[in-house]
């Protein structure tokens, strides 16, 4: 990225640029060991490694053109938040969610030290003035999930507006029908944000735009499960990573087009690991980016990631917004009963979680499971005991890593990894 360039860009949107300096150089330095470091990539990677390489640049000069053409930017931090509804009213949704250990050390004055990485570090980048999707933002919409977001959100509406959704926890008749009244008070909210009319038309656009994202991603994930893996995990995670900042159209031909040469690749028997090479599922909290430790262990020792019971995985791609209805409410009710089906530790009880780590560990031919959990991430340690058990049910090795966005621990990490490993060669 030609950092002089955006330079002004930045500081006219408030950016600490000498500390910012520091998160590109470390993204850059990433992205080139654990992305381009990788051999026989898919051509159609390029796409991603421009992304990400002007990920604080071009597109974030997109999102200012869009807002000097009068849309508002919206950011989000959960899967719970539809796009649809923001699309529908001709605004622009970003993913804030960060993977960059980068302003903790402003998040734990505030914050207590045993907090999630992941709310440390939206929280450290924001008041490090470290992101330019924050900054970019009009306003962001938070949500009731984990306790950490909940009263971190409290703490972020100081810096920057922030709307809070509530979610409930668990999925009765009365749950769906809070829900329900939640998603039309979000829609209300960004009406009024936008000085837009939600009608019917755009939004249905709006899920058809969201429904096609989704369902390239699913195709994606489906070519995964072929043996050799046509593509690696690593990148796999790149491009569910950039799906929350992407132009969500663009981002949808391009991945197409990828999963064209994949099903190529396919049909030549060409893999990026050997064919036997062990099949690996990660479960769990979610990975943002530039959080890629633990893919990249596991892969630089000869295994493959072949799939992701995540958020920034399959559990965000699961399931399509019906488009049957023709009222703007019957199509509120629909976008609010696909997102209740998300299947988030945070509810109770969570059974289809654990019956979907199983299902996709059989149908991903997966030879481990190794369950991811940010240290301190309450709902996802409590439930890897469960997933634990059901997989041992299943005769199927798992590996319970807890971890944060340090390097500090990336030797001992490893060590586990090639340990697990060790069982399925
Ligand atoms: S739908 S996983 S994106 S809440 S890791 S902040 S749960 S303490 S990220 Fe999440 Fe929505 Fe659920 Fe997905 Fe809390 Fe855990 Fe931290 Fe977490």
């Amino acid at each position: 990225m030609a950092t002089n360039n955006y330079a002004k860009m930045w500081k006219d949107l408030g950016i600490n640029l000498e500390a910012h300096d520091g998160l590109l150089r470390s993204l850059v330095q990433g992205h080139s060991d654990v992305y381009l470091s990788q051999e026989n990539r898919p051509e159609g990677m390029k796409y991603l490694d421009f992304v990400i390489s002007e990920i604080h640049g071009l597109r974030i000069q997109e999102l200012l053109e869009a807002k000097k053409q009068g849309r508002k930017v919206i950011g989000t931090f959960c899967l719970y938040v539809p796009e649809e509804i923001i699309l529908g009213a001709d605004a622009i949704c970003v993913g804030l969610c960060a993977g960059a250990d980068i302003g903790v050390e402003h998040a734990e004055q505030v914050l207590p030290r045993n907090t999630c990485a992941l709310i440390k570090s939206f929280v450290g980048f924001k008041l490090a003035n470290l992101c330019p999707y924050v900054e970019a933002c009009d306003f962001v919409i938070g949500e009731t999930t984990c306790d950490g977001k909940t009263k971190a959100y409290e703490m972020l509406n100081d810096y920057k507006e922030t709307f809070v959704l509530e979610i409930p926890h668990m999925k009765s008749e009365e749950d769906r029908t809070l829900w329900r009244s939640e998603i039309r008070r979000l829609a209300g909210k960004v009406e009024e944000a936008t000085g837009r009319k939600i009608g019917a038309r755009q939004l249905r656009q709006g899920i058809e735009t969201v429904n096609a994202k989704r369902a390239v991603l699913q195709r994606l994930n489906s070519l995964r499960r072929a043996d050799p893996a046509p593509i690696s995990g690593r990148d796999a995670l790149l491009i569910n990573q950039v799906q929350f900042y992407d132009d969500p159209v663009r981002f949808t031909e391009k991945i197409d087009a990828l999963c064209d040469e994949l099903e190529e690749r396919i049909e030549k028997r060409v893999g990026v690991a050997p064919p036997g090479a062990p099949r690996i599922l990660v479960s769990g909290c979610p990975m943002s980016a530039p959080n890629w430790k633990l893919p990249f262990l596991v892969e630089k020792n000869g295994a493959v990631i072949v799939a992701e019971e995540s958020c920034v995985g399959e559990r965000g791609t699961r399931n399509l917004v019906d488009t049957r209805g023709e009222t703007v409410d019957e199509l509120l009710d629909a976008i609010a009963d696909r997102y209740l089906q998300i299947d988030c530790a945070v509810f109770t009880p969570n059974r289809e979680r654990v019956d979907h780590v199983r299902e996709m560990a059989r149908s991903y031919k997966a030879d481990g499971v190794i369950h991811y959990v940010l240290q301190f991430c309450t709902p996802y340690a409590m439930e890897a005991h469960r997933v634990e058990r059901a997989l041992k049910d299943d005769e199927l090795p798992s590996l319970r890593i807890e971890t944060d966005y340090s390097t500090e621990d990336a030797a001992q990490l490893e060590t586990r990894v090639q340990a697990f490993l060790e069982l399925m060669s």
